[in-house]
């Protein structure tokens, strides 16, 4: 069987993480104090009590206004670089993190002061052999005359980052909302990714949306496609990745998507295992690979696949991709 040393050992490509869902209960105390914030909790334990969600809204509830604790350069540096030193720990080799510029801008903070903070880390990082990139994430319950906005404040640090994505509250906010902001985004060289969630009541609508209009790389989550054998044909041809997260699906299905998961990874459809929001979720990435590698006994080959998917699926160069598989 699979063993927690086999799966933090495993050379392996996180592609599907919030930073700011990296925010443990321990930083957001010390953040809070340093910024003299009250967030009314005083301990680790008072902390995780508020951790109390069983869907994505509930869940987004109480993510995002926990993120006040986040107010200067130096805060978003020190929730990244504590990241990437715990992702470096379990033998993740490259990174493609999320960030939500807009969870920040909406409550004052400078673009600059998170895109800088998160960067500087980055670049710290290269010393632990962990290489990181930023995607940059629209948030769908948000105007697209917002995204559109974020959008023209980035693109002059557009070498800083390698994408944009999709993600926040999904019902009703369809990847077509923000068709001109992807299109944008590309011409000016970024990858496209847009989380197409689990279980969301049109999720093959706007799966296939954002695969056949906006024209992604990769889809987060998205393991629903399952359902639609012709979506199927078109990812596993066109080598679009799909980045699952079983312990954020477990949240909504003790199922964590395992079935779908091994019915593309037997299709050859480049799926690969991930984190999401690690602090609120219950585990890092080698955890992730446990949780679903232990529940639905996965073989080592199956497993070295997934691994293998995840940097198949990243945008480092051929020749980078040429040294990890
Ligand atoms: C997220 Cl689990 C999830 N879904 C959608 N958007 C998100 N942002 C951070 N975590
Ligand atoms: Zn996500």
């Amino acid at each position: 069987p699979i063993t927690r040393e086999f799966t933090s050992g495993l050379p392996k490509a996180e592609l599907h993480v919030h930073i700011e869902g990296t925010l443990e209960p321990d930083l957001k105390l010390k953040l809070a104090q340093r910024n003299h914030i009250d967030i009314g909790q005083q301990n680790v334990e008072e902390v995780q009590k508020t951790y109390d969600y069983d869907d994505l809204a509930s869940f987004l509830a109480v993510y995002y206004p926990a993120m006040d604790v986040l107010q200067k350069e130096q805060d978003f540096y020190d929730l990244a670089f504590a990241y990437l030193q715990r992702a470096a720990a379990n033998n993740v080799r490259h990174v493609e993190m999320f960030f939500d510029p807009q969870a920040h801008t909406s409550r004052g903070i400078a673009f600059e002061t998170v895109l800088h903070g998160l960067h500087r880390a980055i670049v710290d990082a290269r010393a632990l052999n962990i290489d990181a990139a930023l995607i940059m994430c629209f948030l769908r319950d948000f105007t697209s005359e917002s995204a559109r906005q974020t959008l023209i404040e980035a693109l002059p640090y557009k070498d800083q980052l390698v994408g944009v994505g999709l993600d926040s509250d999904e019902h009703n906010n369809p990847p077509l909302k923000f068709a001109r902001q992807f299109a944008d985004a590309a011409a000016a060289g970024l990858h496209l990714t847009a989380h197409a969630d689990i279980d969301q009541k049109d999720s093959i609508e706007h799966i296939r949306q954002a695969l056949e209009i906006i024209g992604v790389e990769r889809l987060d989550h998205g393991t629903n496609i399952v359902e639609d054998p012709d979506l199927v044909d078109f990812v596993s041809k066109n080598q679009i990745g799909l980045t699952s997260c079983p312990l954020s699906n477990a949240f909504i299905s003790p199922e964590m998507k395992g079935k779908e998961v091994l019915e593309l990874l037997a299709k050859g459809v480049k799926v690969s295992i991930h984190s999401d929001d690690p602090a609120y979720f219950g585990g890092y990435i080698a955890d992730n690979y446990y949780a679903i590698a232990s529940k639905f006994d996965l073989t080592k080959e199956q497993v070295v696949q997934l691994a293998k998917n995840s940097f198949e699926s990243s945008w480092i160069s051929k020749e980078q991709k040429a040294l990890y598989l």
